[in-house]
């Protein structure tokens, strides 16, 4: 049953089984590369702390948002994709019609109770022809969907816990963002909310 939130975004309710196997894999990149709250450009400390694995990491500082190979954090490569991370986001991304996705980055993005993310377009990749895969884990979100200018209506979708959402094609540049937090707390995660992005940024 897939849900349409536009003509090439696909919502898979339920699609991540999240077994031991995506948890295990968040704990094990969080011990490596723990979560932050990053400063933008703006000079606002981000309400959403956040970490990455893969070759590429996605990191904000007051100068700018980028990717980087290495954890500024730590001087050291962010690190590697857990494999079961690598297989969800490809099977997500075939059942929704894009058949060779291959991420090179996991931003790993984690909402307390409060924590919101304003609206935004994901702009700092090189290539907006391969889709971004999300999975959500944990507490369940309002996640907004915005048009292609800020300023249009958003769409306000529910995500919980093994959701899958792939956004291709040209829902790939709509504003989007995060409500701020309930807290509900998960029977496996308690009160916070994880959420894996994959993209194709390098
Ligand atoms: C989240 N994170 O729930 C979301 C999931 C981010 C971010 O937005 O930038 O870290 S990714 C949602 C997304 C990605 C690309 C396009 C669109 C939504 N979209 O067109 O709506 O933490
Ligand atoms: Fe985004």
């Amino acid at each position: 049953p897939v849900e349409h939130l536009g003509t090439h975004a696909y919502v898979l309710r339920s699609f991540a089984q999240p077994g031991h196997d995506l948890l295990a894999g968040v704990e094990a990149v969080v011990l490596d590369a723990p979560f932050r709250h990053m400063v933008t450009p703006g000079g606002y400390t981000m309400s959403v702390a956040l970490t990455n694995c893969g070759r590429l990491g996605w990191t904000t500082d007051p100068s700018g948002y980028r990717y980087t190979a290495q954890d500024p954090l730590t001087g050291r490569p962010w690190p590697a994709m857990p494999s079961a991370f690598a297989q969800v986001a490809r099977a997500a991304a075939r059942a929704a019609g894009f058949d060779s996705f291959e991420p090179d980055a996991c931003l790993v993005n984690r909402y307390l109770p409060g924590a919101r993310l304003s609206l935004h377009q994901d702009k700092d990749e090189l290539d907006y022809s391969a889709p971004i895969v999300s999975v959500s884990l944990g507490m369940a979100a309002t996640f907004l969907f915005g048009g292609k200018t800020r300023s249009e209506p958003t769409a306000k979708v529910h995500l919980r816990h093994g959701d899958v959402v792939v956004w291709g094609g040209e829902d790939r540049l709509r504003y989007h963002g995060v409500a701020p937090l309930k807290d509900v707390p998960h029977p496996l995660l308690g009160a916070q909310r994880i959420n894996l992005t994959f993209r194709k940024a390098g």
